[in-house]
Formats: C-alpha cells, sequence, structure tokens
C-alpha cells in the first residue's frame, strides 16, 4: 500500500526536526550547562515518528530513557523540552526531571522512567485505565530490547494479554544493552518477538529505519487493538549512532565494528525516505527548523532555575 503524499512528506520530515534537535543538542552539550545524562535516538527516529502517527489525538504514550524522539514525535512542546534539559523552572518537568523523565500529558505523551523496563507495566495499568473508561484510547509504550531481559516486561505482557487490554507494545531492537550485543545477552536462535509471542500476544517485526514500513506494521496492530482484539506487540530493527549515553561517537571502544555501524549508517532512516520522496524544498524546510530550534534553546537558555523550596513538591505534594 503507497501512503499518501502528504502523510509521506510529513512522516520525512517529523524526522528531519527530531534528527535536527538531537544535532543541536550534540552542538551544545559540551557548553556543560545541560546538566543531565542525554540518551540520544539519532539513527531511530524511524519508529518513534512512524509509531506516533498512526495514533489518535486521545491516544497516551510512555517511553523510557532514550525518549527524545518519542516525545518530539508525539507533539511534545519542543521548548519545554530543551528547557528542561538545562533544568529550567519552564521545562516539562519544572526542570527537576531532566532528559530522560519528558513529559506532555496535554500532546498524550504521559511521561518516560528510566530504569530500564520499568515504564512497562505503568503503561499496562494506564491501559486498564482507559478499558476501565471505555473511551477508545490506546496506550503505546517504547522500550529497548534490554528490558525484554527484565521480569516485569514478562509480568505487564501477561498481565495486558489476560485482561486483553488496548496496549501496544513497541521495542527498539538497536542490538545493544549499552556496550553488550544480543549475542552475549539472548540466545540465537530465538528472536524478541518470538519470546514476545510465547505470551500469546498478537506480533509483529519489521525495518525500523523504514518510516513507511512502520507506519504500517503500527498501523495494523493499531486497528486491531481499538477493534478489541486485545494487545499487540511489534519488534523494530534499528540502530543507535552515537554513544549510549552522551553526544559523542564511541566506536573507537570496541563493543561494535565499523562495518557493522556503516552498514547501518548507510541505511539511515532519513536518506532512505527522502530518495523516495522527491522534493526540492528542504533547504528552505531545514532553515524553518533550524530557526524554531534557535528560539527554542534562547527560551531554555533564557528561563530561571526553579525556586530549590520546589524540589519537595513532586515528593511530598
Ligand atoms: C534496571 C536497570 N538496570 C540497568 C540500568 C542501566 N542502563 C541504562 S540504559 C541501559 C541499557 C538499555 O538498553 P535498551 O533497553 O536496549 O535501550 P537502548 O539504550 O539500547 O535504547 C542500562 C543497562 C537501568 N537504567 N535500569
Ligand atoms: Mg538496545
Amino acid at each position: 500500500m503507497t501512503l499518501d503524499v502528504d502523510l509521506r512528506r510529513r512522516l520525512l520530515l517529523d524526522m528531519i526536526r527530531i534528527r535536527m534537535v538531537e544535532e543541536r543538542i550534540v552542538d551544545l552539550y559540551p557548553e556543560q550547562e545541560m546538566r543531565c545524562p542525554v540518551h540520544l535516538s539519532i539513527g531511530q527516529e524511524a519508529a518513534a515518528v512512524g509509531v506516533c502517527s498512526v495514533l489518535e489525538r486521545d491516544d497516551w504514550v510512555f517511553s523510557g530513557h532514550r525518549n527524545h524522539a518519542h516525545y518530539l514525535a508525539r507533539g511534545g512542546s519542543l521548548e519545554r523540552m530543551l528547557a528542561e534539559l538545562y533544568g529550567k523552572a519552564t521545562g516539562c518537568t519544572g526542570g527537576l526531571g531532566g532528559s530522560m523523565h519528558l513529559t506532555d500529558p496535554e500532546a498524550g505523551f504521559v511521561g518516560a522512567t528510566p530504569i530500564v523496563g520499568s515504564v512497562v507495566p505503568i503503561a499496562v495499568g494506564a491501559a486498564l485505565t482507559a478499558k476501565f473508561h471505555g473511551q477508545g484510547r490506546i496506550v503505546v509504550v517504547f522500550f529497548g530490547d534490554a528490558a525484554m531481559e527484565t521480569g516485569l516486561v514478562h509480568e505487564s505482557l501477561n498481565l495486558a494479554v489476560v485482561h486483553r487490554l488496548p496496549v501496544l507494545f513497541c521495542c527498539e531492537n538497536n542490538l545493544y544493552s549499552v556496550y553488550s550485543p544480543l549475542s552475549v545477552r539472548q540466545p540465537p536462535h530465538r528472536t524478541i518477538s518470538e519470546l514476545a509471542a510465547g505470551h500469546g500476544i498478537r506480533t509483529s517485526a519489521g525495518d525500523g529505519n523504514d518510516v513507511e514500513a512502520v507506519h504500517q506494521i503500527a498501523d495494523e496492530a493499531c486497528v486491531s487493538i481499538r477493534d478489541g482484539d486485545g494487545p499487540a506487540f511489534i519488534e523494530l530493527s534499528t540502530y543507535r549512532w552515537r554513544e549510549h549515553c552522551g553526544p559523542n561517537f564511541d566506536n573507537d571502544l570496541g563493543y561494535r565494528n565499523a562495518e557493522e555501524f556503516e552498514e547501518w549508517r548507510v541505511g539511515d532512516p532519513i536518506e532512505v525516505m527522502a530518495e523516495r520522496f522527491l522534493w526540492s524544498d528542504r533547504e528552505t524546510v531545514s532553515d524553518g527548523i533550524r530557526e524554531e530550534i534557535r528560539a527554542a534553546v534562547a527560551f531554555a537558555k533564557g528561563s530561571k532555575y526553579p525556586d530549590p523550596e520546589t524540589i519537595r513538591y513532586p515528593v511530598y505534594r
């Protein structure tokens, strides 16, 4: 099925915008004004954009430590995201959370938690609420391949299947948990989607760097969830370009080789899509995004730090 031309353009632009935001974070990080760790999604934009493109306004999205792309693809405020990274009171979490705790409930991005796998049961709880209220809302939760090695993700999958909850589990398989490849963590003859399928959940897998393929896989899964058929699981293959945490490249560390990196770099989700899509205004569009980012950085840098008194509010209020 060929997607509508306006949709294809939007998918491409959303990926470019996310890439440009994160590359700006790369430039600014050495100034040491963003004092939180950052886990960049550069190279993984298609998964976030493709999945979020099938969602309705009322749906809820959750994520983990690598959540910038999900937040932006869902329509979270860029100004408030950058202010959060700068630890400012205008940040989306009041400057108290940093990069790994973004939230924009108005946009339908409920939140993110950085303990591996920990957000998954929270999302399943939200799906139970959504089912209880019966308004047709579905919940989407993004997590990495390593989360599939935590017990609570399997408990969550089981519970979601038993109660036929309206939740889409999106596993972004980028092959690594920090420096450990899947090959030292999981048996070679068993894929992540097979592992999920063992729970009796509707499961599919696809090229997570092909935004149109992601859109279609996610769309089919969400249609099934909205039809009341219970939860679904999708495994999206992708690759992180930068170091696990931080703005640099770390290929010199030797945990992955140059050939593997180059293979994935050539499969850049943005360039793959840009080649399929003839357009003449890439420069103009990029200039507009650059200006949006410039204004958001100025907003973030110009905002005040939170009053130290507020640090107790989220705990004791
Ligand atoms: C329970 C727990 N153990 C260890 C960590 C440290 N840690 C942070 S991210 C990460 C790897 C996560 O890998 P994956 O889930 O595949 O996501 P990716 O970073 O590849 O996007 C680890 C081990 C943690 N945050 N939580
Ligand atoms: Mg991973």
